[in-house]
């Protein structure tokens, strides 16, 4: 079995994203300064299922600041993590934006909707509304707090067991 996983992570500028990729790396996190889209990977090995898998992070490099990026570097990714953050109704919206850029690009991929920062008091999506279209959409879902690692890893290995067909 191929136990290279390659999962990328999508949301709007200022979600988390970057945060959330440190926190399940926590060691090697790189930039490379040649690629302007995709630039920044890490890795890290978790077990799934007692199988070894190795999980390669594909973060932007900030270019999601823009409304419209190239998306088709994705097609080469095995699952995706659509993140927005509890406390930005924006951000939740903006998760319907990227999924019609997807479709554009042709990019289809084991995915989990993913809301962060519900440390933060002021939330404006419940857990239930995003439950629900990560449901209608056949996502996976979860919330995580990247301030407290919860939830984090537990994120990533339901993502590869998905893609893994573990379930
Ligand atoms: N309170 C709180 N702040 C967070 C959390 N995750 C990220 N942040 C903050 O949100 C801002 C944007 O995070 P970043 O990971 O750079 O977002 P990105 O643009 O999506 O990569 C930073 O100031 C982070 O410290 C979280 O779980 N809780
Ligand atoms: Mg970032």
């Amino acid at each position: 079995m191929d136990n290279l996983l390659k999962i990328a992570l999508i949301g709007e500028y200022r979600v988390g994203k970057t945060k959330i990729t440190i926190r399940f790396v926590d060691r090697v996190f790189s930039h490379d300064p040649n690629s302007t889209i995709w630039g920044s990977f890490g890795k890290r090995k978790i077990l799934v299922n007692d199988h070894q898998v190795t999980i390669e992070i594909w973060d932007t490099a900030g270019e999601e600041k823009y409304n419209y990026y190239n998306l088709s570097p994705l097609k080469r990714v095995d699952g995706l993590v659509l993140v927005y953050k509890v406390s930005s109704r924006k951000s939740f919206e903006g998760i319907i934006n990227i999924l019609s850029l997807l479709i554009k690009s042709e990019v289809k991929k084991p995915t989990i909707l993913v809301g962060t920062k519900i440390d933060l008091e002021n939330r404006e999506v419940t857990y239930q509304e995003a439950q629900k279209y990560a449901e209608s959409k056949g996502f996976l879902f979860s919330e995580v707090c990247s301030e407290t690692n919860e939830n984090i890893d537990e994120t990533f290995a339901s993502l590869a067991k998905r893609i893994l067909k573990m379930e």
